[in-house]
């Protein structure tokens, strides 16, 4: 089989500073294990603002799309807080997500043993925590028209965004929620605000109609955001897969992730629809950005971009057995002590990003014998 296509896109901040420790991890399974891949690099967000004048170019567009698969780090960051609107970084993640219709992000928030108590949460509220955020990437407020900045008569303005869902935006995404149930506990819970706003109501119908007709064996309950947020921190083991839109996934997951420890922790995948060859268009990356209050520092926590490597050898390449020996390796570099200082707890051992890195390195190293 020919080398898989990887393109790895590191971005600012933080970004290249964990992308460099899952780099390695990639050499050490090339030097290692029986794959090969065609890794390239470019910029995004504020370093290709810097060098190109825009957060992103067509032509990484079109090599994330030719790629069996895109390793994507963070963009962003105060240096351009200047930059106009529609030119600032994070316009990099949004135009890849869009214009690859990846349209299904899956951020798992899992509690390691050895991370029960870095959690801001009592031990027994989230010891064995696994649930899974499917949320929807390429529509609802983030992409709805009208929008824009609007100067009225008066010469006052109007900030406008618009929520829109349609029913084959909301069936998509909740495919992707019960498919993955049933590999799971088998229980999907929808989220919106359907006592609010009109996308809501219809996202709630239309995930019962589709769970009736296709998912029955798959147990579907309906949450509004405000609680499910409430919920997921009063006692979020009640939750295994999470299915919601845009704007609501983005908060709950950040939220979802301080109960493991940190968000340096939780990877993402980020999936779009098979083509007739059965390839699939698909994203990884951290769920945190680019760190600006870190950046440069050396403390990043590299686990979640490493997590994010795991997740694409999973989901893209198939290769389950890394995927697997990754994992194994973070979870007992983590029970060790090693620590970086974003999952600091009592007796911990104070370790910085490449650190961590090698560390990880060493415990591949150990566990391939
Ligand atoms: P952030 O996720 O960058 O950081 C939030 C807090 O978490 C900070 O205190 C940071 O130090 C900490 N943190 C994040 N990742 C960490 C890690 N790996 N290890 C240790 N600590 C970590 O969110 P923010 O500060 O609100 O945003 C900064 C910039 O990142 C903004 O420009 C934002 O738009 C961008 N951003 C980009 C992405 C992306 O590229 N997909 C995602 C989120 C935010
Ligand atoms: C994320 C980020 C992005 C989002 C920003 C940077 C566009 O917060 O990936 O969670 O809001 O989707
Ligand atoms: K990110
Ligand atoms: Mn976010």
């Amino acid at each position: 089989a020919s080398n898989k296509k990887l393109l790895v896109l590191p971005g600012d901040g933080i970004g290249p500073e964990v992308m460099r420790e899952a780099v390695r991890v990639m050499g050490w399974l090339e030097q290692n294990r029986a794959v090969r891949f065609d890794i390239s690099e470019d910029l995004v967000g504020g370093a290709s603002i810097d060098v190109h004048g825009v957060p992103i170019r067509d032509e990484v567009i079109a090599a994330a799309r030719a790629a069996d698969a895109v390793l994507f780090g963070s963009v962003g960051g105060p240096k351009w807080a200047d930059v106009a609107f529609e030119n600032r970084p994070e316009v990099a993640i949004l135009r890849l997500r869009s214009e690859l219709e990846l349209f299904a992000n899956l951020r798992p928030a899992t509690v390691l043993d050895p991370l029960v108590g870095a959690s801001t949460l009592k031990p027994e509220i989230v010891r064995g925590l696994d649930i899974m955020i499917v949320r929807e990437t390429v529509g609802g407020v983030y992409f709805g028209e009208p929008r824009g900045i609007e100067t009225l008569a008066d010469g006052s303005q109007r900030g406008v965004n618009t929520e829109v869902y349609s029913t084959h935006e909301i069936e998509r995404v909740a495919r992707v929620a019960f498919e993955l149930a049933r590999k799971r506990q088998n229980r999907v819970c929808s989220v919106e605000k359907c006592n609010v706003m009109e996308s809501g109501l219809l996202w709630r119908q239309v995930v019962t109609r589709l769970g009736r007709a296709e998912y029955p064996d798959v147990e579907l309950s309906h949450m509004l955001a405000d609680n499910c947020a409430m919920q997921l921190v009063r006692n979020p083991r009640q939750f295994d897969v999470i299915v919601t839109g845009n704007l609501f996934g983005d908060l709950l997951s950040d939220l979802a992730s301080m109960l493991t420890g940190s968000l340096g922790m939780l990877p993402s995948a980020t999936l779009g629809t098979a083509d007739a060859d059965g390839r699939r268009p698909a994203l990884y990356e951290p769920i945190h950005g680019s760190a600006p209050d870190i950046a440069g520092t050396g403390k990043a926590n590299p686990l979640a971009q490493i997590a994010s490597l795991a997740m694409l050898l999973r989901y893209s390449l198939g290769l389950d057995d890394e995927a697997a020996l990754i994992e194994r390796a973070c979870t007992n570099v983590l029970a060790s002590g090693l620590r970086t200082p974003d999952i600091m707890s009592e007796g911990g051992t104070p370790v910085g990003t490449s650190g961590m890195g090698d560390a990880v390195l060493a415990e591949l190293d150990r566990l391939n014998g």
